[in-house]
């Protein structure tokens, strides 16, 4: 503010400001029922035509999906359940107890503790949370994390003053496990194993992980936000994996994101707790209205319905619904797959072990991945851009269609 302001109305002031965007009445409409609803929704219709529609198949970066209709339909229905006060609704808390426990055994092992949370971020948070938790004579702690690991485990090293120490990828983006063994140190109070890395979906290996959190006596977290709820479906259609799920004894919690590959709404993640490391951080709310209920989100208010909305899409999909998504998915994964490795001047950047593929330039093209990603987003194409392995992300996410992909494909051709 200048000196010359001073005893100017504050409104008169932030109108001169660079860049200031608008501060008027119209920002807090002043008129109670001012405007019909039938004109508000037109006009938030218009003003969000801009935002990506799924279903034009542009979207083809991201983990995210439209919510199945039934979901959507139950969470609106129960929007108003909070999780944050969970004596007020014991209905909800126990909903979300059974889907823990359903993820559970899907996952291995159906006597997990757990939390339905706001996403992948928030549940690799409180993972790392607890891990500090049951190492608080450790005083300069880290973690060790593949390169590959999600940002989240960034966030949480700044919240909790945790070094991060990030283990080497391999030339075709798989972790490079010696490396990774070689950053365990006293200090180390987590170890971080993905299953379905952001950039490539690739699995670590999580029982190598699991023998060296033995070995070393160290908490061992799997990040399996994506993977947790594509791979379970693999294994039904005959694919085969190494050990990755809570039956591998040394995991003490493992993320799962109904809002990826689970269908469900935005925001649903969850983290999977084993019994023993549960008690290692709850936090206890002693006034609220409906009693203290100890618990480890790092939300306050949490929206119930995300657990309904996953516990009615279950109890509907069941898993041949699920593992019908899932076939859909690899179905384009391989589709697209075989295409892109017809084009001279593109290559795969490592065969693909879920729905996510990464594409990269070959040696035959004489364009960067910049200016081809820049083309693509001209022509309304959204991939995922992981510059430092210079790939571009597709994921076959289930509102993907063959017909979008051979659209896709005609616009890549068309740029060499
Ligand atoms: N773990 C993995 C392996 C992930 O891929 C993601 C999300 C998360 C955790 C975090 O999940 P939430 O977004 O539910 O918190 N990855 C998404 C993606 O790669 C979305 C994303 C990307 C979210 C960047 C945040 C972000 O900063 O598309």
């Amino acid at each position: 503010m200048e000196l010359s302001d001073k005893g100017k109305p504050l409104t008169d002031i932030l109108q001169n400001i660079e860049g200031f965007i608008g501060y008027s009445e119209n920002n807090f409409p002043k008129l109670h029922k001012g405007k019909s609803r039938s004109l508000i929704l037109t006009e938030l219709e218009d003003r969000l035509k801009i935002d990506l529609d799924y279903s034009s198949g542009k979207v083809l970066g991201a983990m995210t999906t439209p919510p199945h209709d039934f979901a959507r339909y139950i969470y609106s229905k129960f929007i108003d359940r909070n999780l944050g006060d969970r004596g007020l609704n014991p209905g909800t808390a126990a909903i979300e107890k059974e889907v823990i426990e359903m993820l559970g055994n899907l996952l291995g092992d159906p006597y997990v503790d757990g939390n339905i949370t706001s996403g992948g971020t928030e549940a690799n948070i409180i993972a790392m949370l607890l891990a500090k938790q049951n190492n608080l004579d450790i005083k300069e702690p880290s973690i060790v994390i593949p390169d590959s690991a999600h940002y989240s485990f960034d966030k949480a090293a700044i919240l909790m003053g945790l070094k991060v120490k990030r283990a080497k990828l391999l030339s075709n983006y798989h972790l490079d496990f010696d490396h990774y063994e070689s950053l365990i140190d006293d200090n180390t109070i987590a170890l971080v194993g993905i299953l379905g890395t952001s950039a490539l979906g690739l699995i670590d290996p999580i029982e190598k992980i699991g023998k060296l959190a033995g070995k070393y006596n160290k908490y061992f977290h799997v990040d399996a936000a994506f993977g947790g709820l594509v791979v379970p479906f693999m294994e039904e259609l005959g694919y085969d994996f190494p050990p990755y799920n809570l039956k591998v004894p040394e995991i003490c919690s493992y993320t799962v994101d109904p809002h990826k590959m689970g269908m469900s709404v935005n925001p649903s993640g969850s983290l999977l707790v084993k019994d023993s490391n549960v008690n290692s951080f709850k936090f206890e709310i002693p006034y609220l209205a409906g009693g203290a209920f100890p618990s480890y989100n790092i939300l306050g208010t949490r929206p119930g319905a995300s657990a309904i909305s996953f516990w009615g899409l279950m109890q509907f999909m069941g898993k041949q619904g699920f593992v019908e998504n899932v076939r859909h998915s690899l179905e384009n994964t391989y589709y697209l797959k075989d295409q892109i490795e017809e084009i001279p001047e593109l290559k795969i950047a490592t065969e693909p072990t879920m729905n996510v593929l990464g594409i990269q330039m070959s040696s035959k093209a004489n364009m960067s991945l910049d200016r081809f990603n820049s083309l693509l987003r001209q022509k309304g194409w959204a991939l995922g851009v992981f510059k430092q392995w210079n790939l571009l992300r597709v994921v076959l996410m289930p509102h993907i269609k063959k017909s979008h992909l051979a659209e896709f494909l005609k616009d890549v051709k068309a740029i060499f």
